[in-house]
């Protein structure tokens, strides 16, 4: 049984269990539309337009079969629902969990013109299955109390319910998909009938194509239906997305192994056929073919291992061969009918041939001079005296003037201080031969020690297990923030998903009276703390407001900011990388609009910024 934790992540979890059910039932072919709506009481139901649960005895267990769902740990499996049923570590438990871990759940069934209901309280049944009336649609409501003594939070956040149920329109594409909050009378509708190459357009919203429209083709091969979406943009990564049942298989697997291949071994032979080398011999390798690729991967297996640590990688070996010939076929396909697209295409990966070239020499170069050897540590640096990195931590500072008082603050036990100055290079708009020859970057290379690149990264090497990242709370620092994030994300994403990158918190105000001061985080804070000292009868209050690190001496950054006993770091994480994707190439690249939209959407926020 996995729920995950009991924080925001497992507290959502509950709710994608309960709609996996009624996509289970949307793959079976017997439902195409569900909702979910937020109560206000913080309930949350999802409706489904399915067959119903079946509410007649259960041969085994003598009572209805709706109640042995909803009651009995791992029933969910014993009912064929359709061959593409959701499985795995992450979901599939069954909704029974999800009824023991509510307050209270209802579930209302509409089967045979009636309406069926019954009620739980923390799993148990406290009604019967009650015939309530006549109805002539058929499906599925449950509802359901997520439990205050389990959860830290029963608070639903829209935006991750946003993601989830766009995600599976996109990846379903005849279901329609509504989410509603009556919290404040919002309601999206979510439908693409374009499926996947909708969701390759969605992706690449902010980004601008080589090819127009996306590549996109279907096929089922020994019952495993497959859907691909490609598309070439002008940027220089890569965005793969697969799909297993629905389930992003953020480890990848033999499917994405099979699609791999697939498109570099399609586009050599295409561009040797139609004599696009100059060179006969000449091969565009993995990393070439994949510059500037986004795409996405959907795939139904009828019996799908799972496996690595979070149980998203593919482990059924036939998948390779399917997918293979899948891309192959309709790759090649494309190509032949669109020869202005595929030359496009063919000289967009010798560019990044061309370029991978360079870093190559590049990265000889440096390593010749050992710049980034840890060796050669640069001189900016402040390290630590201890040498153990799992108590070590980087702190990387915007400013010569904040670099010197966090340097003095500091516990230089085990706390380093790299200034950066000024704003670092736009990794999401530059080349990597280019990335590498900046010196703020290389700088923060060395200084981690892990090395770079998909050859030489180690992050046994690293050297301080927290890096974090302290800059000012202005608009400059937040978008230094956003570019060395972006630098992780893009470049050392390891460092992200092991959980080592962090944001200093600084406060904003400082509130003060006589000998009396406090810090404060947020404006509802300050107002809190100025409150405080007037309900005290104090005549002379003040308030400061710290427009940079540089304006704190020493002792108060280390107060504030460094001391692990009081300060609030947070942790980036990388919840979803599609997400967090989308959001860099938008704040990082080209197009304005949608970068200002979402600065006005999130400018109060911004604090809190996770990616
Ligand atoms: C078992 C059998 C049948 C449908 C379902 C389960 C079912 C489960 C859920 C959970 C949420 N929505 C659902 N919709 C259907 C098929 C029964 C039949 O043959 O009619």
């Amino acid at each position: 049984m996995y729920i995950g934790d009991t924080g925001k992540r497992g507290l959502h979890h509950l709710v994608f269990e309960v709609i996996d059910n009624s996509i289970d039932e949307a793959l079976a072919g017997f439902c195409n539309k569900i909702v979910v709506t937020i109560h206000k009481d913080n309930s949350i139901s999802v409706l489904d337009n399915g067959r119903g649960i079946p509410v007649d005895i259960h041969k085994e267990e003598k009572i209805p079969a709706l109640e042995v769902v909803m009651t009995i740990l791992h029933a969910g499996g014993k009912f064929d629902k359709g061959s593409y049923k959701v499985s795995g570590g992450l979901h599939g438990v069954g909704v029974s969990v999800v009824n023991a871990l509510s307050e209270w759940l209802t579930a209302e069934i509409y089967r045979d013109n009636k309406i069926y209901t019954q009620s739980y309280k923390r799993g148990i049944a406290t009604t019967k299955v009650i015939e309530k009336g006549k109805i002539r649609k058929r499906g599925t409501l449950i509802r359901f109390l997520a439990d205050e003594e389990i959860f830290k939070t029963i608070q639903w956040e829209y935006d991750i319910l946003e993601h989830r149920m766009r995600e599976l329109a996109f990846l379903n594409k005849n279901l329609e998909v509504i989410l509603r909050d009556e919290r404040d009378n919002n309601e999206q509708r979510f439908y693409y009938k374009g499926g996947v190459a909708e969701f390759v357009k969605y992706l690449d919203e902010s980004r601008q194509s080589i090819i127009g429209k996306p590549i996109y083709f279907e096929k089922e091969i020994e019952s495993v239906p497959m859907e691909v979406a490609l598309q070439y943009n002008i940027s220089y990564s890569d965005n793969i997305f697969t799909f297993v049942n629905n389930i992003n298989t953020v480890e990848g697997g033999s499917h994405l192994v099979g699609f791999k291949t697939a498109v570099t071994r399609t586009l050599n032979n295409y561009a040797q056929k139609n004599k696009l080398f100059k060179k006969d011999n000449f091969t565009l390798s993995g990393e070439d073919v994949r510059e500037g690729l986004t795409a996405v991967l959907s795939i139904k297996v009828a019996e799908p291992q799972f496996e690595g640590q979070t149980k998203t990688k593919l482990g059924n070996s036939e998948i390779k061969g399917y997918v293979d010939s899948f891309v192959t076929e309709g790759l090649s396909e494309f190509l032949e009918q669109h020869p202005a697209e595929g030359k496009k295409i063919i000289e967009k990966c010798l560019n990044a041939a061309r370029s991978r070239d360079a870093a190559r020499k590049a990265r000889e170069l440096t390593r010749r001079k050992s710049a980034l050897d840890v060796g050669n540590l640069p001189g900016k640096l402040s390290d630590c005296s201890t040498k153990d990195p799992s108590l070590c931590e980087l702190y990387i500072v915007e400013g010569d003037s904040a670099g010197g008082s966090a340097k003095q603050g500091r516990d230089r036990k085990y706390q380093a201080i790299l200034p950066i100055r000024g704003k670092i290079l736009n990794v999401e708009k530059a080349r990597i031969d280019k990335v590498l020859t900046n010196n703020e970057i290389r700088t923060i290379i060395t200084a981690t020690g892990t090395g770079f690149g998909e050859d030489e990264f180690n992050i046994e090497k690293l050297r301080y297990n927290k890096i974090i990242i302290m800059t000012d709370a202005d608009v400059d620092g937040s978008h230094i923030m956003t570019l060395l994030l972006t630098f992780f994300y893009r470049y050392m994403p390891t460092l992200i998903e092991e959980g080592h990158v962090y944001i200093a918190q600084p406060p904003l105000y400082r509130v003060y009276s006589g000998k009396k001061s406090f810090y404060a985080y947020d404006e509802d804070e300050r107002d809190i703390l100025v409150k405080r000292f007037e309900k005290e009868g104090r005549q002379k209050i003040d308030v400061q407001r710290y427009k940079g690190l540089g304006e704190m001496n020493p002792d108060q950054l280390w107060s504030t900011t460094m001391n692990p006993e009081t300060r609030t770091l947070i942790k980036i994480g990388v919840e979803d990388a599609s997400h967090a994707d989308k959001t860099f190439s938008m704040l990082m690249g080209e197009d304005v609009e949608p970068r200002r939209n979402f600065i006005q959407k999130n400018a109060k926020y911004v604090r809190n910024l996770d990616i």
